[in-house]
């Protein structure tokens, strides 16, 4: 595989980073509503996964897609030395640690939905994963989060920052 150009982002932080993605648009009996959900998953990811770094505004989101339920969705940037994969297989750990079921129809309701949207080493690809997230550039409540965290952060494959990319969007 060629070598990625690599990103720098937070220079003073050791490892690499990455820019999670959090949404919620369901109630979990015990953590209560979505934006405590999101609050209770960020701490998980902090204990688990790595230092987060910065942690973005929680904010209200129509849904797009087939639910019908507003979404809570917010961003973090962690700093952490675990490879891909591993965050991966991570997130979705704690994903099903808040009752998130991977059963049903795609993009149904769901308790917390956890996605990689960049990581500071630049392009990944595997059958499971993909970064930067590939729908990311079209997703105002990703978009709104992630560029108030890591505005300057650039996107490897457009070469535009979040701050452009989201001034784009709209
Ligand atoms: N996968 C591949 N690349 C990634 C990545 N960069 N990060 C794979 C995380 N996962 C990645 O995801 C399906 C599979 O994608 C995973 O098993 C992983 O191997 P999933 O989370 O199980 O299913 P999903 O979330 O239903 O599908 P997907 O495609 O991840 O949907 P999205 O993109 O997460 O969209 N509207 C609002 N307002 N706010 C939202 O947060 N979210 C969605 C779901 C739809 N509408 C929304 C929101
Ligand atoms: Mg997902």
């Amino acid at each position: 595989m060629p070598k990625q150009p690599r990103t720098t982002f937070l220079a003073e932080s050791q490892g690499s980073q990455y820019l999670i993605a959090l949404g919620s648009n369901q109630r979990h009996p015990g953590f209560g509503s979505p934006e405590a959900i999101l609050r209770h998953a960020a701490c998980s990811i902090g204990e688990i996964l790595g230092d987060v770094l910065a942690t973005s505004r929680i904010i209200r989101s129509a849904p797009v897609g087939p639910s019908t339920r507003q979404y809570a969705n917010g961003a973090l940037v962690v700093g952490s030395d675990l490879p891909p994969l591993n965050m991966l297989d991570g997130l979705q750990m704690i994903e099903s640690q808040f009752g998130r079921r991977r059963v049903g129809r795609r993009w149904r309701a769901r308790t917390l939905d956890l996605d990689i949207v960049l990581w500071s080493e630049g392009l990944f690809a595997s059958p499971d994963l993909l970064i930067p997230h590939p729908m990311f550039r079209q997703r105002g409540f990703v978009l709104g989060p992630a560029s108030e965290i890591a505005p300057d952060w650039r996107d490897p494959v457009t070469g535009l920052t979040l701050r452009q990319l989201r001034a784009r969007l709209r």
